[in-house]
């Protein structure tokens, strides 16, 4: 399977059974990664809330009520200890993410001086901010910013119905402005918005598709928040979860794809079986930005049923 596959392919590849397709995923995973190593990132949300745009899945979003406790951007020291305590309970990457449309050029400074502590720590640094222009990005880059995470969420064909303030195309152009400036990109979607089976093909066609393709791959599954337009949502079939997850593997062979949002509503068998499928990263720590995540004590638990190490951190600089 390749990103030029027919929707038909892809719609018959969805359609293995899925004990053939989790073996076909398997096969291709396992020629790239060591099948028993994931990789762990700490997220830190340093500006919560009163974001001007309209996503309907989000929490932080200024026109739905959900009682969120909101801040303005955090002090430089406080994310230095966050990013401490992240790197002392075994986290490789510490990823920031601001409440932002995209941030204005004074907002960059604080963060970049964030991002050079997270590096002095020997972590890798991620960034999720909105939008970016051309010389922002190039900024984030001299800064000595890994990885920046912007996610496409969903279909182009299905964007308009969760989000009106942005379109697909905005995305896109800044997901370039962050390949250009030489940063990693970290794109992926949210699955169980009551898109379909087709909308998850093309979100993943559109993934697969960039040249390169992203390293990191987050699919996540929606927290649903009382408040937002998607606090209803009916829940997706945990199976297609998998199913989305082996195809992404097989459409992607190099990206790294993580298990993100949803993890805390997983069995740990369910999870099992995503690893399985070739998510081969995670977000550690009881918190993901405003919700819950798994508490580490049971993610360290989980490791060691199933024999599973943390990836060695890809940065070079020094502990
Ligand atoms: N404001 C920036 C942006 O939208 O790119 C960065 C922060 S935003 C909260 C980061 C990502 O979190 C979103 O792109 C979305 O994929 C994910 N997200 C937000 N709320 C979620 C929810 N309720 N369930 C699952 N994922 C969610
Ligand atoms: C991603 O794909 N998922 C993370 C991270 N990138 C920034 C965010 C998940 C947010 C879930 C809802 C919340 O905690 O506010
Ligand atoms: Fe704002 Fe990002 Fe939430 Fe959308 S997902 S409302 S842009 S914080």
């Amino acid at each position: 399977m390749t990103p030029d596959s027919s929707i038909e392919q892809l719609e018959a590849l969805f359609d293995t059974p899925l004990i053939d397709l989790l073996f076909a995923a398997q096969s291709v995973h396992r020629r790239h990664f060591d099948p028993n190593s994931v990789q762990v990132s700490t997220l830190l949300s340093i500006k919560t809330g009163r974001c001007p745009e309209d996503c309907a899945y989000c929490p932080q979003s200024i026109r739905f009520e959900t009682g969120l406790e909101v801040h303005d951007l955090m002090p430089v020291d406080e994310v230095k200890a966050a990013a401490r305590r992240a790197k002392a309970a075994g986290a490789t990457r510490f990823c920031m993410g601001a409440a932002y449309r995209g941030p204005k050029d004074k907002d960059l400074e604080p963060i970049i001086e964030m991002i050079a502590e997270v590096k002095r720590l020997g972590m890798e640094s991620c960034v999720t901010l909105g939008l970016l222009k051309p010389q922002q990005a190039g900024r984030l880059a001299e800064a000595g910013l890994d990885y920046y995470n912007h996610n496409l969420d969903t279909s182009e064909a299905y964007y308009s119905q969760i989000i009106s303030t942005r379109t697909y195309a905005d995305r896109l152009t800044t997901l370039a402005h962050v390949r250009d400036a030489g940063i990693k990109v970290c794109c992926g979607g949210i699955l169980g918005m009551g898109e379909s089976r087709r909308d998850r093909i093309e979100l993943l066609r559109t993934l697969a598709s960039m040249e390169p393709q992203p390293e990191s791959v987050p699919i996540n599954e929606l927290v649903t928040i009382p408040g937002t337009p998607l606090a209803d949502a009916e829940p997706l079939d945990k199976f297609e979860f998998v199913r989305t997850i082996a195809v992404a593997r097989l459409l992607m062979p190099r990206s790294h794809i993580r298990l993100s949002a949803g993890r805390s509503d997983f069995s740990d068998e369910l999870q099992a079986m995503c690893f399985f499928a070739g998510a081969n990263s995670i977000f550690f720590g009881d918190k993901l930005l405003t919700t819950d995540n798994p508490v580490p004590n049971d993610d360290e638990a989980l490791f060691a049923r199933l024999g599973i190490e943390a990836e060695p951190c890809d940065t070079h600089a020094p502990a």
